[in-house]
């Protein structure tokens, strides 16, 4: 079932993508090469279901399904790089810096973070509620941003090879990860015209969801394999990073993941409207396996 949407979702972000040509012609094959490596397009996915539960039944939501997984597929690009995680695996495939070079991979990361704002625009021509789009890419921008994602990659830089206590690791994980998910299940709040308190219901839900995918993700980096994950594991250890696992131990963090999860389910079924491919994904993202 996940990889049918995976596929359907797949054929509307890439109808976004730039054609490839041009004297930056270098660039453009980094950006496509990087959004097309794969990717189980769980934003683009999530934020649909959202919409689709709310009522949605516009087409303005896909400009901003596209955009979502630009501005994913550029935080991996920069997250890849020799100053940061210095990998050279992702989704199975040589990182963008491997096969394009430091410079290009930069380039790459930055030419996607601002398509991604010049495709979400695309929508304004899509609808009548103009007001709606805008206040999209407010949220956009505020949860990939200092307040979002890059706020919390900042912190997780700046205390490599130090201790951090839990409360702190709440914070990067919140951030770095659990913003760019409440963006995209917001964004299908607000553009199918979800009530204020829904829409913060909704937030809610996909910080919860955003908190246990990230414990997931430190689970799986010391328990599965590069072959099924697609990208390097004990990455973390090697990186000298303090996790959830390091912190609290497997089993703990096992548990704060099935916690954190319910909650999320709680949230959903307060929301009116029943959406049983959301509950199962939700439940899906934090038990999966890659
Ligand atoms: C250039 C916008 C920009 C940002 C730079 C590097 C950085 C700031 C942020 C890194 C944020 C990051 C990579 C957080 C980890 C989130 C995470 C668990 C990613 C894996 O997501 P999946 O499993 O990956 O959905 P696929 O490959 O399936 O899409």
């Amino acid at each position: 079932m996940l990889n049918l949407r995976t596929g359907q979702v797949e054929a509307v972000v890439e109808s976004y993508l730039p054609p490839a040509e041009g004297y930056q012609k270098t660039v453009l094959d980094a950006m496509d090469y990087s959004v097309k490596a794969g990717g189980k397009r769980l934003r683009p996915m999530l934020m649909e279901e959202v919409y689709r539960l709310f009522g949605g039944q516009g087409k303005e939501i896909e400009p901003f399904m596209a955009a979502i997984e630009m501005i994913h597929t550029s935080s991996l690009i920069h997250d890849d790089l020799p100053c940061m995680d210095n990998d050279t695996l992702r989704r199975g495939k040589p990182t963008a810096w491997v096969k394009f070079g430091y410079d290009m991979a930069v380039l790459a990361g930055d030419g996607l973070l601002i398509y991604a704002v010049e495709t979400a625009a695309k929508a304004f021509s899509m609808t009548d509620r103009a007001d709606l789009v805008g206040r999209c890419i407010g949220i956009l921008a505020e949860k990939t941003g200092i307040y979002g994602m890059i706020g919390g990659q900042t912190v997780d830089v700046e205390l490599t090879n130090q201790p951090i206590p839990r409360e702190k690791l709440d914070f990067i994980y919140r951030l770095k990860t659990g913003a760019l998910l409440e963006a995209s299940m917001m964004i299908g709040a607000v553009l199918a015209g979800a009530k204020e308190d829904e829409i913060h219901i909704t937030e809610q839900m996909a910080s919860a969801i955003g908190l246990a995918f990230q414990i997931q993700d430190d689970i799986l980096d010391v328990t599965s394999s590069a072959e099924v994950l697609g990208k390097p594991v004990l990455s973390d250890e090697k990186n000298n990073k303090t996790t959830y696992v390091t912190l609290e131990g497997i089993d703990k963090a096992k548990q704060e993941v099935k916690r954190i999860s319910e909650e999320a389910v709680a949230c959903l079924h307060s929301l009116p409207g029943k959406n049983e491919f959301l509950e199962a994904l939700i439940r899906m993202l934090v038990s999966r396996e890659k």
